[in-house]
C-alpha cells in the first residue's frame, strides 16, 4: 500500500481496511515528545489500531516517558524491585531470566508465556482494563524470525451478520487470566492456586463496545471464559461461541503479521480494538528481549460492568486497581511471587 505524509510523518498502511500502519519520521531523541506530536500520533492510532515504529533507539526511560504521555501506566505486579528490567512500569515479556539465561522449557515462566501465543488483548482480565500496549525490542534473536500477529476486531465485527449482532450486543464477557493460562498450559495451570485466583479473580466487560473511531468492536480474547446475558444468566456453551468469534476475527482478511527486525523496533497497539498473539517460545529461539508499557483505559468502558448476578457470591469481588504508586507497590509486594511465572 502506498505511503503518505501526515503531520510530517511518513505513514505506510500495513493491513487491509485501515488496520495497522508503519510510521516513521519521529524524532525519538525528543523526550517528552511535543504535545502536537502526541496528538497526531493518537489520531493515527485511533485510525489504524496498531502502529509500528522501526529503530526508535528508545531505552526504558524514554519508552516509559512516551507511554505516560498517552495516559496512566499500569504497574507490573510481577516486578520484585530488583528485577532485570529495573522499573515497575514495564512488563518483562522476554524469554530471558534474571541471570541472563534463556527461559527453560517446562518452567512456570515458560508455561505462563505460552498464553501470549494465544489470541488475546492485554489486561482484559483486569476490571480496570488497559487501552494501549507499547512493546519495545531491546534485542531480537538473529537466527530465529519472531513476529507478533494482530487481528482487527472492528472490521471483523462489522462483517458479523446483522441478525446475530442484536443478541451479541447484549452480552457480558468474563475475562480470566487463569483461563487462558490453562488453555495454553493445561498441566501447569489446571488448577490455579487460591492465591492466584484471589489476585486475578477475573473481570466483566461488555462483549461489544465502542471503538475510539465511534464504530463498534468486539472485546474478546483467549482470556474470555464465560458469557452472560444482560440479565446475568450464564449463556450455555459460551466457550463454543467465544471461540467461534475468535476464529471469525482471526481470519486472514482481518490479520497481519509484524516481524521484529531489530533492537529499537516498537509496536503500539490498542487493546480495545484489536487482538494479538506472540510467536510461541521455542527451544531454538535465542535471547529475545522485549518489554511492554501498558496504559490504562480512561474511557467510558474502562471499568467494565458489575459482576453478573449468577456469579455474585461465587467470585471474589476484590479487584486490584491501585490508583497511586504507593498502592500499586504494595500490590506488587504481595503478588510478586505469584505472577513472576
Ligand atoms: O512477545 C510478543 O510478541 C507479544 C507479547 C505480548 O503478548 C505482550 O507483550 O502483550
Ligand atoms: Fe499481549
Amino acid at each position: 500500500m502506498s505511503s503518505y505524509v501526515f503531520n510530517g510523518y511518513i505513514v505506510t498502511p500495513i493491513g487491509p481496511c485501515s488496520f495497522g500502519a508503519e510510521v516513521s519520521g519521529i524524532n525519538w531523541k525528543q523526550s517528552p515528545l511535543p504535545d502536537s506530536c502526541i496528538e497526531a500520533l493518537v489520531l493515527l492510532q485511533n485510525k489504524y489500531g496498531v502502529i509500528v515504529f522501526r529503530e526508535t533507539g528508545l531505552d526504558n526511560e524514554r519508552q516509559v516517558r512516551f507511554a505516560s504521555q498517552l495516559g496512566e501506566l499500569e504497574m507490573n505486579p510481577a516486578w520484585g524491585g530488583t528485577k532485570r528490567v529495573g522499573t515497575p512500569y514495564l512488563f518483562d515479556v522476554s524469554n530471558i531470566e534474571d541471570d541472563g539465561s534463556v527461559v527453560k522449557k517446562g518452567s512456570r515462566r515458560w508455561a505462563h508465556s505460552l498464553g501470549n501465543a494465544l489470541w488475546h488483548t492485554d489486561s482484559s482480565f483486569n476490571q480496570h482494563r488497559s487501552k494501549y500496549s507499547l512493546l519495545l525490542a531491546h534485542r531480537v534473536p538473529g537466527e530465529t524470525q519472531t513476529v507478533t500477529e494482530f487481528a482487527d476486531t472492528r472490521q471483523a465485527w462489522k462483517d458479523v451478520p446483522e441478525e446475530q449482532k442484536v443478541e451479541l450486543r447484549s452480552l457480558i464477557v468474563e475475562h480470566n487470566l487463569w483461563h487462558s493460562r490453562r488453555l495454553a498450559s493445561p498441566d501447569i495451570y489446571q488448577k490455579p492456586t487460591e492465591e492466584e485466583q484471589r489476585l486475578k479473580p477475573g473481570s466483566y466487560h461488555r462483549l461489544v463496545q465502542k471503538a475510539p473511531n465511534g464504530g463498534e468492536t468486539l472485546f474478546i480474547a483467549a482470556h474470555a471464559k464465560t458469557l452472560f446475558t444482560g440479565e446475568g444468566k450464564e449463556v450455555p456453551e459460551s466457550q463454543k461461541l467465544i471461540w467461534k468469534l475468535i476464529d471469525h476475527c482471526t481470519q486472514p482478511q482481518y490479520t497481519f503479521s509484524c516481524e521484529w527486525l531489530s533492537a529499537g523496533d516498537m509496536i503500539w497497539w490498542d487493546n480495545r480494538q484489536s487482538m494479538h498473539r506472540a510467536s510461541p517460545y521455542s527451544e531454538a529461539m535465542g535471547p529475545r528481549d522485549v518489554r511492554r508499557a501498558t496504559v490504562y483505559d480512561d474511557g467510558d468502558n474502562a471499568f467494565g460492568v458489575k459482576v453478573p448476578q449468577s456469579v455474585q457470591g461465587c467470585a471474589p469481588l476484590s479487584v486490584i486497581v491501585p490508583s497511586t504508586e504507593e498502592g500499586a507497590l504494595s500490590v506488587i509486594a504481595s503478588t510478586s511471587t505469584i505472577l513472576k511465572g
